[in-house]
């Protein structure tokens, strides 16, 4: 005889906080799910949900959840027509709108507020309310700390009309203030992080600032010849960035492409990734955040648990987790917060509806602010313990004994939206601040699986801090086909049916032979290498943190703070450039805005290994007992084309450190105009480190013309 239990039982228990009558539970549990309307009809939440146990094997079934299903971001829905267009354009009643695919045009509204929600903490088992800053489509959507995804489309005009709700805040002067002192936390405006379009006027202009009870319309002229791939959006206003990002604003952007390559050009690795005709891969989008809220006493400081400063954050019952202070940055806050890393808004949440043995599109997204993620899905022990009780603390030793099955290899083939020259099948993909990969998945077997943070070797991450193995979630994966023999033979003949089926004629052959040799992906990779006949000057870069004097701790680069009326570099369009980005204090993500960069060679701190080539092995770095550690994160890097890079600086034994020599190529195209480059740890570009970059139009003498 089974036993049946239902989901609803196991959130009766974690939600027994919840007051009120059962439509409000049912509503504050839509509100944590993000369930989509039909359910809040239904009087009786998740009485459809159940599972059944053989009786007798208690042990050996599925492990319950207990944390939240991870849904897919809510797509932003287009403004209403009568928005989208000036008022002479409006379409005559009785036509219909073109999908918004066809679009020529499309416009969307997006709100700033502080939205009251709730999120669910392991350390406590029990929800934390909170109260943060957040994107939001539309008044009554239930508050969730992922923003919603956009989908654009080459050749498309999309606006974005960004409406600052938040309340008025006296700090947000003039930007040049006091520039590098956090600040004007209600003030904002909107990057979208990879997308090459003008950065300009309402273009992707980051200089401004959207203050309070502002709208402004922003204007993405989407090229034609625009990459399809992953990009994300965040607010990015110099001094309040950090605090923003980490309160959960931050959603993906994603350009869809149509295109097939042809005998000269490129398509979109979209027109490929389909099984069958006309039927693409599934795709799930994960967007990674580190929501880092905490509670304060009278005094404002910071509550830890049993009031111990070492101990992670603590919210007292009654009081609202908030973000609201530069003091929950910096070097170990994010470990010592004991807070998850949250995949679209969920902490400890599962993914649903996978099927062994097809291959999924997954677009990552580390939206986060102060934690490497080291991804790594791996099979759970049927039977395994319920993870209800999970605190952070605990994890490495739940995944220890729990998830132990072999890493699922991750076939990567896209780096920051943009597809790679190859497929490149990875134990582990490694996402610093900022970092996009896009991967192709098939898990072997039905099944549950951990969605894993790994340790991240000292050398590797953010925090130059062993952090214990974090969980992020888990993935129920159902009854399909079982995927025998080598993973990658197994999805090089997915991609050679998915060619056969797909591909026009005219370059077929040529697309399979490149997937039969080593899963090239030439047809569908964006840019032309940059050669050295190409390049037309030099660049230096080197990021710094000084702390020579008493109490002052300076950001830099080029040994400068950020000074919001400096050029710091004038470069020019149709140029290209070589690159050599160093770090002469810990590592950071380098990231600018407009144009990705190649990646021509990364030289380890011996002054002569390429750690960049293939199979190169990074065990440069020591660890406190002087032993060497293996970071994997450069290796094959070599000739890919990204927009986010992490510049690394590590201890190499006896007190000292290495320095990396990062060499990039960049070319400066179409776009004129002043924007940014700066570190992606967000607090560090608030704190100053960043800089102003110019391109600008060659003046006919072997120069750059200046601006009049
Ligand atoms: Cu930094």
């Amino acid at each position: 005889m089974p036993t049946t239990r239902t989901v609803d039982s196991l959130f009766g228990a974690i939600c027994s906080t919840s007051a009120g009558s059962i439509s409000g539970k049912a509503e504050r549990i839509r509100a944590v799910l993000g369930l989509k309307g039909s359910f809040v009809a239904s009087p009786l939440p998740f009485v459809s949900v159940s599972f059944l146990q053989p009786a007798g094997a208690a042990e050996a079934g599925p492990t319950p959840d207990v944390g939240p299903a991870i849904q897919e971001p809510q797509t932003l829905a287009p403004a209403a027509r009568s928005q989208n267009t000036l008022s002479n354009l409006a379409l005559a009643p009785g036509v219909e709108a073109p999908p918004v695919s066809e679009a020529r045009e499309v416009a969307y509204d997006l709100d700033v507020i502080y939205a009251d929600g709730q999120i669910w903490n392991p350390t406590t088992q029990a929800f934390d309310k909170v109260k943060l800053r957040s994107y939001q489509s539309e008044a009554g959507v239930p508050p969730s700390f992922i923003a919603p995804a956009i989908d654009v489309y080459p050749g498309q005009t999309v606006r974005i009309t960004l409406h600052n709700k938040l309340p008025a805040d006296t700090t947000c002067g003039v930007m040049g203030g006091s520039a590098n002192t956090p600040n004007c936390f209600n003030g904002t405006n909107l990057h979208s992080h990879g997308l090459w379009v003008n950065p300009s006027g309402n273009g992707d202009n980051v200089m401004v600032s959207i203050n309070p009870g502002v709208s402004f319309q922003y204007e993405y002229n989407i090229p034609q010849d625009h990459p399809a791939g992953t990009f994300w959006y965040h607010s990015h206003r110099h001094g309040s960035t950090a605090l923003q990002v980490s309160s959960g604003m931050a959603g993906a952007l994603i350009v869809r492409g149509s295109r097939f390559p042809s005998i000269d050009a490129h398509g979109d690795l979209d027109t490929l990734l389909k099984p069958v005709k006309d039927q693409p891969f599934a795709e799930r989008t994960l967007v990674f955040q580190q929501i880092q809220y905490a509670c304060r006493d009278a005094q404002g400081n910071i509550e830890h648990v049993d009031s111990d400063p070492t101990k992670p954050y603590y919210c007292p019952s009654g009081q609202i987790g908030t973000v609201e202070d530069y003091d929950q940055f910096g070097p170990g806050t994010w470990v010592g917060s004991g807070r998850f890393t949250s995949i679209n808004g969920a902490v400890l949440g599962h993914l649903d509806n996978a099927v062994a043995g097809r291959v999924e599109r997954w677009r990552m997204v580390h939206g986060g602010v102060r934690d490497t993620i080291a991804f790594q899905l791996r099979k759970r022990s049927p039977g395994s313990a319920d993870p209800r009780n999970l605190r952070a603390a605990d994890a490495e030793s739940y995944v220890n004994a729990n998830c132990t099955g072999d890493p699922v290899p991750l076939h990567l083939v896209a780096a920051d939206g943009l597809t790679m020259a190859a497929v490149t099948t990875v134990k582990e993909a490694l996402f610093q601040p900022g970092y996009r990969w896009d991967a192709l998945i098939a898990f072997p077997e039905p099944g549950d699986y951990c969605v894993i943070n790994d340790l991240a070797g000292s050398s590797a991450s953010v925090n130059q801090t062993v952090r214990g193995v974090q969980i992020l979630g888990f993935v129920h994966v159902g009854s399909g086909e079982v995927v025998s023999g080598e993973p990658s033979d197994y999805l090089a003949r997915q991609l050679e049916a998915a060619a056969e089926a797909n591909m026009p004629l005219s370059v077929r052959e040529r697309v399979l032979n490149d997937l039969k040799n080593g899963m090239k992906l030439t047809s569908f990779t964006p840019h032309r290498d940059i050669d050295d006949k190409e390049l037309t000057g030099k660049q230096t870069l080197t990021f710094n943190i000084n702390v020579s004097q008493p109490n002052e701790t300076f950001f830099q680069v080029d040994g400068r703070p950020y000074d919001p009326n400096r050029i710091d570099r004038t470069l020019m369009v149709g140029g290209a450039d070589e690159w050599t980005l160093k770090s002469d204090f810990v590592s950071h993500p380098f990231h600018i805005h407009v144009n990705p960069f190649q990646i021509v060679k990364i030289i380890a701190p011996d002054g002569k290994t390429d750690v960049s080539a293939p199979g190169a092995i990074d065990n440069f770095a020591r660890d406190s007992n002087n032993n060497p550690v293996v970071d994997t994160q450069y290796p094959g890097l070599k000739g890919v084309w990204k927009d986010t890079l992490f510049i690394k600086n590590v201890p190499v034994g006896g007190g000292k450190t290495g320095q990396y020599t990062v060499v990039v190529r960049s070319r400066y195209e179409r776009y004129i105009g002043d924007f940014v480059l700066h570190c992606h740890i967000l607090d560090h570009e608030d704190q100053g480190m960043m800089q102003n970059v110019r391109i600008a139009v060659p003046d006919g003498q072997g120069g750059v013309a200046e601006h009049h």
